[in-house]
């Protein structure tokens, strides 16, 4: 069995020579598509800048320059490949340009009161802070007037609330109702399986069947508000 820090540095190494092989691949077609694909993807993998620029983009160009000196590819074809690679370092300060607009954004983080179940909650948690969002948990069991007050006091863009048990509507809607009082600008984001047909048709609130929706859900929220 490898040690753990092996294993993490074998999987950052392979994950760079697939997006590296890749984006060569991408350039040397004449690509743009799939080159962007590659780059987005070593971006999701959370590869930093530094890493996609001299482990991805630069030695594909390498390869590019070698290939034209060899004459297997014409000058156009370089030309091309430069143009993709001017490209992708737009699409690239594009993204992190988006992570610190949401830099500037809160985003809290509840279960209602007498709701235990906070597993997708925390889900939900990392994957706002790993787009870039000011997280702030506030864990199960949250009663509805501590929450306004905790709404009032640290003013989140967004509240995310989880309902697993299908008596928990009432303490859902106390626990808007209350901040809805206290910070009225809050807009909702709901999940869980406890959602009623009720609450899922309350066009304050948008509803998320999965964690892995929760970021563009938030994203869409914070523009609508004219927040960013
Ligand atoms: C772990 C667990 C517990 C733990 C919770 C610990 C914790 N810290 O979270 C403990 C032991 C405390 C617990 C207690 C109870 N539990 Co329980 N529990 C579970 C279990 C096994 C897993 C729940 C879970 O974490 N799932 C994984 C998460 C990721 O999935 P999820 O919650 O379904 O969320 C998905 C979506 O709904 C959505 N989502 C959910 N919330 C949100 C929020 C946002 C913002 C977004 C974007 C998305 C989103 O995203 C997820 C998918 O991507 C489930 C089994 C099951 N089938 O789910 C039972 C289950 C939920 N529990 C159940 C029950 C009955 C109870 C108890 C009454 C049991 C008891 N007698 O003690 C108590 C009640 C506690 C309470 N008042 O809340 C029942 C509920 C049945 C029902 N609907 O009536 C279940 C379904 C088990 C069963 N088959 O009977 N439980």
């Amino acid at each position: 069995m490898g040690r753990p820090e092996n294993d993490s540095r074998e999987s950052q190494e392979a994950k760079i020579s697939a997006a590296a092989g890749a984006y060569a691949g991408a350039l040397i077609a004449g690509d743009e598509v799939a080159a962007e694909i590659a780059i987005r993807e070593a971006m999701d993998a959370h590869l930093s800048s530094e890493v996609i620029d001299d482990e991805i983009i630069a030695p594909a160009l390498w390869l590019v320059g070698e290939l034209w000196e060899r004459g297997e590819i014409t000058v156009a074809d370089e030309h091309i490949a430069t143009e993709i690679s001017i490209r992708v370092l737009a699409l690239q300060r594009e993204v992190q340009r988006v992570a610190q607009a949401r830099g500037g954004h809160r985003v809290m983080l509840a279960a209602p009161a007498g709701e235990l179940h906070v597993v997708a909650l925390r889900m939900v948690a990392t994957l706002l802070r790993e787009a870039g969002y000011g997280v702030v948990m506030l864990g199960a069991d949250v009663p509805a007037d501590a929450l306004g007050a905790a709404a009032r006091r640290l003013e989140p863009d967004v509240i995310c609330l989880s309902s697993t048990m299908p008596e928990g509507a009432d303490e859902l809607f106390g626990a808007i109702a209350a901040v809805q009082q206290k910070w009225p600008s809050a807009r909702f984001i709901v999940g869980g399986r406890g959602l009623t047909p009720r609450i899922q048709s309350q066009s304050i609130l948008g509803v998320c069947a999965r964690v892995s929706e929760v970021v563009e859900a938030v994203d869409a929220m914070v523009k609508r508000a004219g927040l960013n």
